[in-house]
């Protein structure tokens, strides 16, 4: 049988067929002896049990997109939120959009709490024209832009990140209408002080989206060369060729198309300077490879 792992605890998971059934399995020693431990997001092929007993996964079918921390596999839109509070951290979003075009995601901005200003998810748009980012603004609280949202992400396999605060809880809560605990410090007492979060996937209503304890800290390590960098910008694109020196990094150099481009206002001077940011810190790493 086929089905898809919507939950595991320990050595059991949960599958979840098609047509809604849902199997608890045990992953076969084989996955061990391969270094592979089945993720929640895994589409599997699976001996259900008899009786009382579980059965077995078989074989987990090649990933199309793996995050690592939160441990979930599969995903195929990612909703980066941003709110008007906490201030938005775009060095995230910008971090977050990269790591969605190096595993071919699809990416929406989503614009939570549009409730208290209405003002950021156009200014957004803005900041991100060219970027192939689609902006989406919804307010978990009133419902507003939900059902846009819901249309948006489709059947797709879903996830929810950024900052702490922005409303992801409360989002996932009001998209899947499922009561989940909001906010940390309930979080925390409910589950007391070292358990620690795992993912799950929630399947509600058509919608698949993944309950997980967040996109923490998002090294973009483990990238190619640093030159590769500048083509996870998609408003550079149209400049290739265009700088004086070949190929240009985009970061200063003399005769350069894409600062050219900012410096005219035609590209966001912001988005330019945090991948400048990001750069300086995939060279680092880059250059720290052997260490
Ligand atoms: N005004 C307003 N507040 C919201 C909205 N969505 C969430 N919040 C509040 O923002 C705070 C953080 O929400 P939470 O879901 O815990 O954020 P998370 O850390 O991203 O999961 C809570 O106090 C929520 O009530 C919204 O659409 N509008
Ligand atoms: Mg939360
Ligand atoms: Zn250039």
């Amino acid at each position: 049988m086929e089905g898809i792992l919507v939950r595991g605890i320990g050595s059991f998971y949960t599958a979840v067929t098609e047509t809604g059934e849902a199997f608890t399995l045990r992953a076969k020693k084989k996955f061990r002896h391969q270094r592979l431990t089945p993720m929640v997001g895994d589409r599997v092929r699976f001996t259900p049990g008899s009786g009382e007993e579980e059965g077995w996964v078989e074989e987990i079918l090649p990933r199309r997109s793996v995050f690592v921390r939160p441990p979930v596999a599969n995903v195929e839109t990612l909703l980066i939120t941003v709110a008007p509070v906490p201030q938005p951290d775009l060095l995230l979003v910008d971090r977050l959009l990269v790591e969605c075009r190096r595993q071919g995601l699809r990416s929406l901005l989503v614009v939570n709490k549009c409730d208290l200003d209405g003002a950021l998810a156009e200014q957004l748009r803005r900041e991100y024209r060219g970027a192939e980012a689609e902006v989406l603004p919804v307010s978990a609280r009133t419902g507003a832009g939900l059902e846009a949202l819901r249309a948006a992400v489709g059947g797709s396999l879903c996830c929810l990140a950024g900052q702490s605060g922005v409303g992801k809880s409360t989002l996932l809560g009001a998209l899947t209408g499922i009561d989940l605990e909001t906010g940390e410090i309930s979080r925390r007492i409910a589950r007391g002080k070292n358990t620690t979060r795992r993912a799950e996937l929630i399947l509600s209503g058509g919608l698949r989206i993944f309950d997980t304890a967040g996109f923490s800290l998002l090294a973009l390590s483990g990238l190619e060369e640093p030159e590769n960098l500048r083509l996870y910008w998609p408003e550079f694109a149209g400049h290739e060729g265009s700088c004086r020196f070949q190929p240009c990094l985009h970061n200063r150099e003399p005769g350069c198309s894409v600062q050219a481009a900012a410096a005219a206002g035609t590209l966001s001077p912001a988005r330019l300077e945090r991948y400048r940011q990001l750069l300086a810190e995939v060279r680092e790493a880059w250059d720290a490879r052997y260490d």
